[in-house]
């Protein structure tokens, strides 16, 4: 007999699908490997389940997603589907030195490029006394972003964070490893009764989340954590390349042309002062990828709002 379930978990070609409000163990049909693994389920697809076993379940098929929440390894360019039909994306983020607007901005490009809604977690507000200095970097970067600012420690704001997890509704936690977003999930949990979906943190004494989860809380909206996404942290070579940029954006304005692509057109200051040695040319390649992401970023922003 065939079932409908939902993957709540993704390890290594084993399969964790809640039916029937319980956490079965599956693989999937055979099938499926000759297709991309992008169509291969993954957490928060709806699926076709039929038993094979007392303890052992077989995917048929993945129903069409809503949404897929993609990352795009820039270097073979390759997407990776981290999650699917969700209709929050938490852009998780620590009032501690994880706080970064850039960092922010490239998960809301995530979120735009998905089609889904944005919402900003502010967390570990107990740590510092200026929590509105933050609020306002943030609502710079996203005017129309619905910020909540919390603390697991101190429990502010969870209630309302709580409140836009309604019954169906899925929600992501997006952000860095060390955010706060096994605490905030643990503390959305701890709000609700526990149903047989649920499964407090790893078992692992360091609670480091190596995978993606899904959580149902007892009113049936669902909490997937997530480990951090390495491709969209600040990693030590763009931190070194954003040291350049104010030297790059000051060559920029000497470019014969305006709109210069800075690559290939005529009379480029920057291909210029790359070929004398001036400047790095992977500090250059960094600039225009995070120049290229921010235009794209901007362009549907703009585009949205005139809709
Ligand atoms: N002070 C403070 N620390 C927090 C808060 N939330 C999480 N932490 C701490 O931050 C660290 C990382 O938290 P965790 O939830 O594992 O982050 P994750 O990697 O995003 O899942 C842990 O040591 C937590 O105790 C908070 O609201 N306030
Ligand atoms: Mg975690
Ligand atoms: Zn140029």
């Amino acid at each position: 007999m065939t079932m409908r379930g939902r993957v709540v978990g993704v390890e290594r070609g084993h399969y964790e699908v809640l039916v029937d409000n319980l956490v079965q163990k599956a693989t999937v049909r055979g099938s499926f490997h000759e297709q991309p693994a992008t169509a291969l389920p993954k957490v928060g697809d709806y699926v076709s389940v039929q038993q094979s076993g007392v303890d052992s379940w077989v995917i048929t098929a993945v129903e069409p997603r809503q949404n897929e929440i993609i990352r795009r390894l820039s270097f073979d360019d390759s997407d990776q589907v981290l999650v699917t039909n969700v209709d929050y994306l938490a852009i998780v983020m620590g009032c501690d030195n994880d706080f970064n607007i850039r960092r922010l901005e490239r998960y809301l490009a995530l979120a735009e490029t998905a089609g889904v809604t944005p919402v900003i977690v502010l967390t570990k507000v107990d740590l510092v006394e200026d929590v509105a200095t933050y609020e306002a970097a943030i609502r710079d970067a996203c005017p129309d972003c619905v910020l909540f600012t919390t603390s697991t420690k101190t429990k502010t704001g969870i209630a309302q964070l709580q409140a836009l997890l309604t019954a169906p509704v899925t929600i992501v936690l997006l952000g860095s490893s060390g955010a706060g977003k096994s605490s905030l999930t643990n503390a959305l949990l701890a709000t609700t009764a526990a149903t047989g979906a649920v499964r407090t943190r790893d078992d692992r004494g360091r609670h480091t989340t190596r995978k993606r989860q899904m959580y149902v809380l007892a009113n049936g909206a669902a909490v997937i954590d997530t480990p951090g996404i390495r491709e969209l942290a600040m990693t030590d070579e763009t931190a070194a390349a954003a040291a350049a940029f104010p030297q790059i954006e000051a060559l920029a304005n000497e470019c014969r042309f305006s709109n210069c692509d800075h690559e290939q057109s005529a009379g480029c200051a920057i291909q210029a002062a790359v070929a004398s040695g001036t400047i790095d040319a992977t500090d250059v390649a960094a600039y225009l990828r995070l120049r290229t992401r921010q235009q794209r970023h901007r362009r549907t922003r703009s585009h949205r709002r005139r809709r």
